[in-house]
């Protein structure tokens, strides 16, 4: 080896590295690059190793010649990472790139049920008017869905609340009623209750009868109470539930706990009466069988369907339909 031929290797390693360098792309075939160049079997550790073979005058000389080849590679190799490491973070940047101009992604947002949407509201109604939510069990004794409430066993009346037995005593609740029964049994009047809640009926299902459906049940019971006040109660709901503009009619009905009892329309100019709910006075006989004494105090009761105030105010026009669970009726709601 003579220090001629360091300088051809020298040249010649330069020329490779000149080539090899413009095709380098990313930061992985620079990487390659550098252990091809400065890697420990690499071109320029061979020469290095080389340079033992030389004479030891020649060997500075050479030595240098080296060196400056690895300045400058080291340094090209800096500058280029430098380079490509710029390069992928402003790809990577533009890749990733946000456009909050672009619609949301749609998501299906649930919401209350018809039915509960239109309880909560009722109750809402009456709470401002001062009366407490009560609520009670859905199997119910004979005793408390019948009994109490002037229906005896034998009475033809029980036809009109054909029912879910359990067992000999006990049912499917038929109405909301023994609720009320149960708070007038266990406070002392003045009582001004509303008791909403599902029943249950052996009806076959059709456009208007459900074998399952909700009540709300009103209840006040104190001195001095007359129809004039369930007519008041009653005028306050229809106009908030309603809306103003309303006509209401009451007329003669019979129900086995109430004397007088009372069935009650409404309508909107023009427009055809609707019934909304049965009422009446508190039978005398339904006060003592509580313990309440009737020459004391009057009370009087409604009980209205929440599906049928949920008809009339929506326009729907077949009761199945809130219990199907078809999403395309309940997401109108
Ligand atoms: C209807 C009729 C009514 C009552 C419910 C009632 C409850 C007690 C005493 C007296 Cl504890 N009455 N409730 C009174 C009249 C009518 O409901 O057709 N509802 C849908």
């Amino acid at each position: 080896m003579t220090l001629d031929e360091v300088r051809r290797r020298v040249e010649a390693a330069r020329a490779e590295w000149a080539q090899a360098s413009v095709e380098v792309r990313d930061l992985a075939a620079l990487e390659a690059l550098r252990v091809r160049f400065l890697g420990r079997k690499g071109v320029l550790t061979r020469l290095f190793d080389g340079l033992r073979a030389l004479p030891p005058a020649e060997r500075a000389e050479a030595g240098k010649l080296l060196n400056v080849l690895k300045a400058e590679i080291t340094a090209a190799l800096q500058a280029r990472k430098g380079e490509l490491a710029a390069r992928a973070l402003a790809e990577q940047a533009a890749a990733e790139r946000y456009d909050f101009t672009l619609p949301g992604r749609w998501r299906p947002l649930g919401h209350l049920h018809p039915l509960t949407q239109v309880r909560r509201e009722i109750e809402e109604v009456f709470l401002r008017l001062g009366f407490d939510v009560a609520t009670g069990p859905e199997v119910e004794t004979d005793y408390y869905n019948f009994e109490a409430l002037a229906i005896p066993a034998d009475h033809p009346a029980r036809d009109d609340w054909d029912s879910f037995y359990i067992d000999d005593t006990r049912l499917l609740r038929t109405h909301t009623s023994p609720v009320q029964i149960r708070v007038m049994k266990s406070r002392k009047p003045p009582v001004r209750i509303i008791c909403p809640g599902r029943c249950y009926r052996r009806d076959n299902p059709d456009a208007t009868h459900s074998p399952v459906f909700h009540q709300v049940e009103l209840l006040w019971v104190e001195q001095g109470l007359t129809m004039a006040h369930l007519k008041w109660v009653i005028g306050e709901f229809v106009r908030a539930f309603f809306g103003p503009g309303y006509e209401m009619r009451i007329s003669a009905d019979f129900f086995p706990f109430t004397e007088p009892s009372a069935q009650v329309h409404i309508r909107k100019r023009p427009g055809k009466w609707l019934e909304i709910m049965g009422a009446g006075m508190v039978d005398p006989a339904v006060l003592s069988e509580v313990g309440y004494d009737p020459e004391e105090v009057t009370g009087f009761a409604f009980g209205l369907g929440v599906e049928r105030m949920a008809m009339l105010r929506y326009g729907v026009d077949d009761i199945r339909l809130f219990y199907q669970n078809d999403l395309r009726f309940l997401s109108q709601f």
